[in-house]
């Protein structure tokens, strides 16, 4: 429902290339809404167990080294299906296939540097928001122009 709510953040080659503004913007426009943001140097522990399932990976040292290498902007994200869309304005995960409009079709070139992360399920998005924010840093908002967004 119009409840949903998804984890997002922008990787660090992200911040680096001073992305932040125009991925934020594109959820901004596209009418969700931002309940959670912050910037934060993410442990090797928090990664490790944000990425668990992929820790047999032969990319998964790597993975957690880029994503500690510098800050991360974590953010969740509230809306209509807002999990499935999210990953549609990601794109693929290797942005070789991400077409043209997509966050990774237009900002990035190789897998291991692909700029944001956006939770794959509803399941995970509940998993990975309590591991990333505290409740006391989510905001509840009234949203004043839902009703442009949603009949
Ligand atoms: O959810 P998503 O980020 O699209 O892909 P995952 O399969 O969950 O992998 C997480 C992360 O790992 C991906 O965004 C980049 C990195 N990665 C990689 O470096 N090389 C791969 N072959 C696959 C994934
Ligand atoms: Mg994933």
């Amino acid at each position: 429902g119009v409840n949903e709510r998804t984890f997002i953040a922008i990787k660090p080659d992200g911040v680096q290339r001073r992305l932040v503004g125009q991925i934020v913007q594109r959820f901004e426009k596209k009418g969700f809404k931002l309940v959670g943001m912050k910037l934060i140097q993410a442990t090797e522990g928090l990664l490790k167990e944000h990425y668990t399932e992929l820790r047999s990976k032969p990319f998964f040292s790597g993975l957690i080294s880029y994503m500690s290498s510098g800050p991360v902007v974590a953010m969740v994200w509230q809306g209509l299906d807002v999990v499935k869309m999210a990953r549609k304005m990601l794109g693929e995960t290797n942005p070789a296939d991400s077409l043209p409009g997509t966050i990774r079709g237009d900002y990035c070139v190789e897998v291991g540097r692909n700029v944001i992360h956006g939770s794959d399920s509803v399941e995970s998005a509940q998993r990975e928001i309590s591991l990333w924010f505290r409740e006391n840093e989510l905001q509840c908002w009234e949203d004043t122009h839902s009703h442009w967004i949603y009949n």
